[in-house]
């Protein structure tokens, strides 16, 4: 029989000596694992005569207990020693200055659309919101793009490719909205349907601020931008109308009375006939220039068709802009750019 205290004394210095934790399960496995040395003893137990078994066997356990008593030690002392260094490294310094709290503010573009809105809001029109991704019929069809229109080619529009090849609606072509007119269409057939059979129909009159892409990007053009466009569509809405909205409009967004706006003679697939708008500052840094900003038209009889309504019977106009190229105005911004960095000490100004 090997001499018991010694084994016993030489685990307690080989666990007071364990640096970390899986040197000490090391350790504890020379002692007390499968092929420990005390597990050892305790199998040849079985040789020795009956009262020496019981003597020894008295002998193990007590080594065994004591042994195990060390380890539970070393191991509290460790866990300890742990939880000191990790104070001490993170150490929380109650007295540094706090970092100061933020308070958030509204984008510019989203400044200038929900002045849009308001405008708009109290001349009467309702604010129509759609999808983003939208099938080619709202898209372009609805709008009286013909089939060979460039806007429809891969260059100009994207398309969605699900990854499963899924990018059609029963059967249809799916791609990101290139304005917000698609909205307008689904608006004026949602319209059209809710009032069948009353004469007369009330007033079509929406805007459709939004979201909006195409294949494009330089310094004046970004893959994603904003449009609004609006809607206004009765028995008896003229040219006229379309001028005294939009001039009151411009005049309000801008706070000028002083503002000229000139119609000049364009072309758009969905109106005819159709106009650019621009606009002329009576003072300011870009006084007395004339600038581009929107286009317009009265809607063509097809795209009115296509909202089911009969064009002998329904006419209007209809308007579009860019909310970036409003906000820029508005707040004397000279690169698109601008609106896409996230940049704090650009956005902080308008708040
Ligand atoms: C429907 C029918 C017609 C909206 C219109 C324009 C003219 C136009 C451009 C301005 C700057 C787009 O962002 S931009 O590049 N838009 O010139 N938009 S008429 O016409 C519609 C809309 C909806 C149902």
């Amino acid at each position: 029989m090997p001499d018991i205290d010694s084994i016993v004394a030489r685990a307690e210095a080989e666990f007071a000596a364990a640096a970390d934790a899986a040197a000490l399960e090391n350790a504890k496995a020379r002692y007390l694992g499968k092929a420990g040395e005390l597990t050892a003893l305790l199998k040849q137990l079985g040789a020795a005569a009956p009262e020496e078994r019981k003597r020894q066997g008295a002998a193990i356990n007590d080594a065994k207990a004591r042994i195990e008593a060390a380890l539970e030690a070393r191991r509290a002392g460790l866990a300890e020693a742990r939880l000191n260094s990790r104070l001490a490294q993170e150490a929380l310094d109650v007295t540094l200055p706090g970092r100061g709290s933020c308070r958030g503010g509204l984008h510019p573009i989203t400044r200038a659309w929900q002045r849009v809105e308001t405008i708009f809001r109290s001349i009467g029109f309702e604010v129509a919101d759609g999808p983003e991704i939208e099938n080619d019929w709202y898209n372009f069809t609805a709008l009286n793009n013909p089939e060979n229109h460039p806007a429809r080619s891969m260059q100009d529009t994207f398309y969605v490719d699900l990854k499963d090849g899924n990018g059609k609606d029963g059967g249809l072509p799916l791609l990101l909205r290139t304005h917000t007119s698609p909205m307008q269409v689904r608006y004026a057939r949602m319209w059209a349907q809710r009032h069948r059979g009353a004469s007369p129909m009330p007033a079509i009159k929406v805007i459709a601020p939004g979201r909006t892409y195409r294949v494009d990007s330089d310094a004046t053009h970004s893959p994603m931008f904003h449009q609004v466009e609006g809607l206004w569509i009765d028995e008896d809405v003229s040219f006229a109308d379309l001028k005294g909205v939009y001039v009151d409009f411009l005049r309000r967004f801008f706070e000028s009375d002083e503002l000229q706006v000139r119609f000049r003679p364009s072309y758009f697939p969905f109106t005819e006939p159709s106009a650019e708008i621009d606009l002329q500052f009576a003072s300011g840094p870009l006084e007395g220039r004339w600038l581009e900003l929107s286009g317009a038209g009265q809607v063509h009889p097809q795209v009115v068709r296509n909202f089911g309504l009969d064009p002998e019977k329904y006419i209007g106009f209809a308007f579009g802009s860019g909310l970036e190229r409003l906000t820029m105005l508005r707040y004397g911004i000279d690169d698109l750019r601008l609106f896409f960095d996230g940049d704090l000490r650009f956005l902080r100004q308008f708040n």
